[in-house]
């Protein structure tokens, strides 16, 4: 085979491969973008949906090249045909400098690339929803944001509104357009608060603040999944949240202070961790150091006197 046939296989393989590339990235990023997961319900779940199309598109172009080669060569340089030539050996098949600086070059590029874009994505959009522990690097520009506290306890998941007199709910209710910290903590094990169309997705652990910064730019509901296996019903520990326009969700909170001011007086203080028996914060389904199983109602507490 003469030099100047196998350019000409490079070439026909090179524009068979861009074509394909750019028809299947124009058509990954406006017929499936729109719903790859989790949606774009949130500034975090929108910037992860990016994140998720911006590496589809790398990574398409890539599956193409060695599905491209592997048809063509199968099609093309196929032995079995009658009067096909012999496969070719010699240096050429075992060596070609140019194609092999050139794959190193390519292959640094892209995962150097693809680390620095994952890192910058990680850090400077607030984590992109993910819990950032007690004093997170980054925190949202605007002074206006609404903290609601997160309680993962077996097995449900219970919302603190600090900024409402410290009411504690199982509804999860959110206002559209206004930056919100959520404070994730437990009162017993470890679990992890999920809201899958908020893309945020926080550890709750004992005695931690884990705080995970998100803005809702949709209306609706969405879905809480405990997704740290925590015990018998871990599978069971999931609730549904809604995000309300402002003026909704403030009468939402208002009237809820209300009607729950009797029970927000028996609860402890508003804090952003409780150590359950020691502050008497004890959510937990089981009595006071009663079941001997159960020693995680002693989590960091000294056992009061007298039990
Ligand atoms: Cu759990």
């Amino acid at each position: 085979m003469s030099p100047s046939e196998q350019t000409h296989h490079f070439r026909r393989l090179v524009a068979i491969w861009t074509a394909l590339s750019v028809v299947a990235d124009v058509v990954f990023y406006f017929a499936v973008g729109p719903h790859v997961p989790p949606g774009a319900m949130t500034t975090s779940a929108s910037g992860q949906q990016t994140d998720f199309i911006v590496l589809f598109m790398i990574a398409l172009p890539v599956m193409l090249a060695v599905w491209v080669y592997m048809a063509y060569a199968l099609i093309v340089w196929r032995g079995s045909g009658a009067g096909a030539d012999d496969p070719e050996g010699g240096a050429k098949a075992r060596g070609h400098l140019g194609i092999q600086v050139g794959w190193i070059a390519t292959t640094t590029v892209i995962v150097l690339g693809v680390f620095v874009y994952g890192t910058v994505e990680l850090i400077v959009p607030a984590g992109a929803g993910g819990g950032e522990g007690p004093s997170p690097i980054w925190t949202p520009a605007s002074h206006d944001v609404l903290p609601i506290q997160v309680i993962g306890q077996q097995w449900q998941f219970t919302y603190r509104y600090p900024t409402f007199g410290g009411f504690e709910t199982r509804q999860l209710m959110l206002p559209v357009d206004t930056p919100i910290a959520f404070h994730v903590t437990s009162l017993d094990v470890i679990h992890s608060f999920w809201a899958y169309q908020l893309g945020v997705k926080a550890d709750a652990n004992p005695s931690s603040d884990n705080i995970a910064f998100t803005t809702a730019k949709q209306l609706g509901a969405f879905t809480v999944r405990c997704s740290e296996l925590c015990g018998l019903w871990h599978g069971a520990m999931y609730n549904f949240g809604r995000v309300l326009p402002k003026a909704q969700f403030f009468a939402w909170a208002q009237s809820t202070e209300r009607q729950n001011a009797a029970n927000t007086k028996l609860l402890p203080a508003f804090s952003y961790t409780y150590v359950p028996d020691a502050n008497g914060a004890d959510g937990g389904y089981y009595p006071d150091n009663v079941d001997p199983y159960s020693n995680v109602e002693q989590y960091g507490a000294t056992t009061p006197s007298g039990k």
